[in-house]
């Protein structure tokens, strides 16, 4: 029994040692759209990628329009680790996208995008 638990913790402590999977909260490196961006309003896909792997199924993302309640998104299927992607239809007008993520070092974090969706030249 005593053996057993001294085990355990030694596991731990070397689960703390390795390089690169532990102390990495998620931040955001990239986005589309970008901060600040206009982009035309219609079917469009955002994504962002982050500097660490991500817990998808207790990642979310929500998008409000004109200063109305956030709606979440469907989050699009399994992609890369570090990347969340959605798909959305845009109206014309100012969004704010609300990211919420968990990193695989057990940390949330979260933050938020703006950007403008304008009228484009409709063929
Ligand atoms: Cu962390």
């Amino acid at each position: 029994m005593r053996g057993r638990s001294k085990a355990a913790w030694l596991v731990l402590g070397l689960a703390g040692l390795l390089p690169g999977t532990a102390w990495a909260h998620a931040i955001l490196l990239d986005s589309t759209p970008a901060e600040g961006a206009t982009v035309p309003a219609g079917a469009a896909q955002l994504s962002l990628h982050f500097n660490s792997r991500l817990d998808a199924a207790r990642s979310r993302l929500s998008l409000a329009h004109d200063g109305g309640d956030a709606g979440v998104l469907t989050l699009d299927g399994p992609g890369a680790p570090d990347v969340l992607a959605a798909q959305a239809k845009l109206e014309v007008g100012a969004y704010v996208l609300r990211w919420q993520v968990l990193s695989v070092d057990g940390h949330i974090t979260r933050g938020l995008v703006h950007f403008t969706a304008t009228a484009g030249s409709a063929p």
